[in-house]
This record gives C-alpha cells, sequence and structure tokens, in this order.
C-alpha cells in the first residue's frame, strides 16, 4: 500500500478532490502553507493500493495546472527579507506529489 502526498493549489484543490473521490480514492484535505511564498496551498493525502498509484496522479495531473505567481512580502515573511535574492515571480508546479511506502493502515 502507498501513501500519496500532493501539494496543490488550493484553487485546484476541490475539482482534483472530487475528481479522485469519483474514481474510488479516499482522500483527506489539509490546509497547508508553503515555506517559501508563505500563501495557502492544499495537501491531499490518498491512500491507496500499489496499483491505483499511477491513476491517482494521472488525475492529479489533469486537474492541477502550473501558475505564476508573485512573492509579496507579508507581515509574517517581513520586510527586511526583500533584501534576500529572492525571485519575484515563480512557476509553481499543479501538484508535488511524494508517494510513500505504508506498512500498514487499519480501520478500527
Ligand atoms: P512554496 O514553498 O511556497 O514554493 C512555491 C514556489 O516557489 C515553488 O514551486 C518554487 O517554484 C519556488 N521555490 C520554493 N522554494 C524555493 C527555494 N528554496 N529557492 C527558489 N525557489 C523556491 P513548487 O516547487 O512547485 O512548490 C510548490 C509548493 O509545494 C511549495 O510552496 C511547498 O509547499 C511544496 N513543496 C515543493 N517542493 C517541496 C519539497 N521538496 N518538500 C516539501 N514541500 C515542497
Amino acid at each position: 500500500m502507498k501513501l500519496i502526498l500532493a501539494i496543490v493549489n488550493n484553487d485546484d484543490s476541490a475539482i482534483a478532490a472530487a475528481a479522485l473521490t469519483e474514481a474510488g480514492f479516499f482522500v483527506t484535505k489539509l490546509s497547508t502553507t508553503g515555506g517559501f511564498l508563505m500563501v495557502g496551498n492544499t495537501t491531499l493525502l490518498i491512500g491507496t493500493e500499489d496499483t491505483g498509484v499511477e491513476e491517482a496522479v494521472k488525475i492529479l495531473k489533469k486537474h492541477c495546472t502550473t501558475r505564476k505567481q508573485t512573492n509579496k512580502p507579508t507581515a509574517t515573511f517581513g520586510a527586511g527579507l526583500q533584501n534576500f535574492s529572492i525571485p519575484k515571480e515563480v512557476t509553481v508546479s499543479g501538484a508535488t506529489v511524494f508517494v510513500l511506502n505504508v506498512d500498514r493502515m487499519e480501520k478500527l
């Protein structure tokens, strides 16, 4: 069994989660924040048999699009950091996907 962690854009998350669910996958949606832009994104947790991984990734690829996003300093990510040589615009991939082995999964 595998656990897929997919970090996706908030705007794509609902449609991606719905498409995964429709295809029979079990999905958990977590609200997360990217460490670089310090803006919200969504992490989807998908537990699946090994044979489901490629299909889940295909669904994510279909519904999650690459975007250009501007790196604006925020209250948290203070103005002092403007001096850092951080690019002003970055390309955020549709989904960043990690596939992990699962030793055990039970529903109690
Ligand atoms: P953020 O950390 O907010 O990063 C947004 C985008 O900023 C990244 O897009 C990348 O284009 C750029 N970026 C991030 N860190 C950078 C750095 N140290 N130097 C230069 N540019 C940098 P993506 O790579 O598509 O990542 C989108 C989101 O996925 C990230 O949001 C983060 O939440 C997550 N992510 C990506 N790679 C990860 C990794 N190896 N481990 C954990 N989370 C990751």
